[in-house]
């Protein structure tokens, strides 16, 4: 009897330990919002069409700095990854590069800059197609993250049935005729995906690395400066998680009827980010898309405690 008090008292510790790791690394899962009260009201013009948003709606959302000038969108990946488009760095060093994050308000005198340490451009970037418009950027040091600086999720999964709610954001020019006016603060505007043969029809030269997302009303779009920024969307069967679906890229025009936005299709580079993280030495390693990695953690969650109930009573 005595030893299997003993016993008992040496399994609670690393049940307790392993209870500890589980909850942690729930706390950290991507696209998850601090608060669930989404405003989605579209009346103010801005983006192109859109209107103004606070960073804790898109907490992934970061500015990448050139000279202490915005240069493009981006998004945190985790604390040592940040996403953008290839195409913002043509003949650009790293050395000039910064990050803002957190904030939604460029004027904002307590900004924070985050130096880069390397910025990794796709080897078969076409800077005439804008064919893998995709970027990393490694950062000096690791972000705090934060209820205003979370990762987004990303997803294999690229057929427009499986997604909805899908928003861009960005500090980019918000109107193209007469002068060009671009905003201090953070501006979203809702999309709708299209089927790829549409878009492919519409728009010439889209390559299967791309998506295209748009609105039924013209004026409603991402535009210049906006590129590098995250489009993202829930799963139709999971609202509460946010998953980068596509990278603002290019377009014809913005806002135009009929020519919606062309987005790169982060679901292709998925193996591609994972190669190049774990070379740099920080690996970014991301949530498979099936419900097990999450339902298996709550399951673990719950034996645990049952096993610690039997061990304790
Ligand atoms: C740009 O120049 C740009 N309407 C970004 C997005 C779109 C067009 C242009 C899409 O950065």
């Amino acid at each position: 009897m005595k030893g299997w008090r003993d016993r008992r008292t040496g399994l609670l510790l690393p049940l307790t330990l392993l209870l500890f790791w589980e909850h942690n690394s729930l706390a950290l899962i991507c696209g998850r919002l601090a608060s669930t009260r989404f405003q989605q009201q579209n009346n103010v013009s801005a983006i192109m069409g859109g209107n103004p948003t606070n960073i804790s709606e898109f907490p992934w959302h970061v500015g990448i700095m050139n000279h202490r000038n915005l240069l493009c969108g981006g998004s945190i990946l985790s604390e040592w990854w940040v996403l953008s488009a290839s195409h913002c760095f043509d003949q650009l060093n790293n050395s000039n590069l910064e990050v803002i994050h957190g904030r939604d308000d460029l004027s904002t005198k307590e900004m924070k800059y985050h130096k880069v340490d390397k910025l990794i451009l796709h080897p078969k970037f076409d800077d005439w197609l804008l064919d893998n418009d995709i970027a990393l950027l490694l950062l000096k040091s690791p972000l705090n993250l934060s209820i205003n600086r979370i990762p987004i999720c990303t997803s294999e999964i690229s057929d427009v049935q499986t997604w909805k709610n899908c928003w861009v954001t960005g500090w980019g020019i918000t109107n193209i005729s007469g002068i060009k006016t671009q905003p201090t603060k953070l501006q979203k505007v809702k999309v709708d995906l299209y089927r790829w043969d549409w878009c492919g029809y519409v728009l010439p030269l889209l390559t299967k690395n791309m998506l295209c997302a748009g609105t039924q009303n013209a004026g409603m779009d991402a535009c210049q400066g906006d590129s590098g920024g995250a489009l993202v969307c829930n799963k139709k069967r999971n609202i509460a998680t946010w998953y980068q679906v596509g990278i603002v890229s290019w377009g014809m025009g913005c806002g135009k009827e009929n020519l919606p936005g062309v987005y790169t299709k982060v679901s292709r580079y998925l193996k591609w980010i994972t190669k190049q993280t774990a070379k740099a030495g920080k690996p970014y390693v991301y949530e498979q898309d099936t419900a097990c990695p999450l339902v298996i953690s709550c399951w673990v969650i719950l034996f645990l405690y049952f096993v610690m109930f039997l061990l304790t009573w």
